[in-house]
């Protein structure tokens, strides 16, 4: 895999809005200059990728969405044996040479989950403000470790009784200093300080040069 490939790893919860922020964060990325491509996770089925492909038609080529059946618990495929994901990365490059980011989507799972770095460059992790305000203490390497944590939904935060300030500063708390970025995926509300924040980290990777 060329080391000229941003891979972008979104992870975290069922439900939390893993997909929306996919779907937000592409026409970003392409009005960026940039050329993603969708690879998501469903233990069973497509339905994410037929969601994507729905989701952005007009402003995503359909064959620049793939998914893949894990079969079985999803954080295995991305963290212990990233193969079939992979390998999907390498099928997208090959039929599509022009595409520069791949956005992996994790299937739901829980706060175990994280993305094994021979898979993505930059790890997001994504909870949502329905969760409850809790979920920040309640830790966990995403929660801790990801490269940047998202917190979603924030619209919805007053209905579910959420204290998006004790979230927030929680959040901030258990991640010493890492990013914490607050999201409405579905108006694009902090989608564009969560893509700055990305190619931010992708820039200052350490390179073949610097190494
Ligand atoms: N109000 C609100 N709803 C959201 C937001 N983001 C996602 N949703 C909704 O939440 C539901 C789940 O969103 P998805 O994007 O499918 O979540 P996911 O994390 O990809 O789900 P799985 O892949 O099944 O784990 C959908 O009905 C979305 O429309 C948001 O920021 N605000
Ligand atoms: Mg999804």
């Amino acid at each position: 895999m060329s080391e000229n490939v941003l891979r972008i790893g979104i992870g975290g919860p069922v439900g939390s809005g893993k997909t929306a922020l996919t779907e937000a964060l592409v026409p970003r990325l392409l009005a960026a200059g940039r050329h993603p491509a969708v690879i998501t996770n469903d233990i069973y089925t497509q339905e994410d990728a037929q969601h994507v492909r729905r989701e952005l038609a007009g402003i995503l080529d359909p064959d620049r969405v793939v998914g893949v059946e894990t079969g079985a618990c999803p954080h295995t495929a991305v963290r212990d044996d990233p193969t079939m994901n992979l390998a999907a990365g390498a099928e997208m490059l090959e039929r599509h040479p022009e595409v520069d980011t791949l956005l992996y989507e994790s299937g739901g799972d829980n706060l175990t989950l994280t993305f094994s770095p021979s898979l993505a460059d930059v790890f997001v992790f994504v909870l949502d403000t329905s969760e409850g305000e809790k979920m920040p203490r309640k830790r966990g390497p995403g929660i801790t470790e990801s490269d940047i944590l998202v917190i979603n939904k924030i619209d919805i935060a007053q209905y579910v009784r959420t204290d998006l300030g004790v979230m927030e500063s929680d959040a901030h708390r258990v991640r010493d200093g890492k990013p914490v970025i607050l999201t409405n995926s579905l108006t694009g509300v902090g989608v564009d300080a969560l893509q700055d924040q990305v190619l931010a980290l992708w820039n200052a990777r350490p390179t073949a040069l610097s190494r």
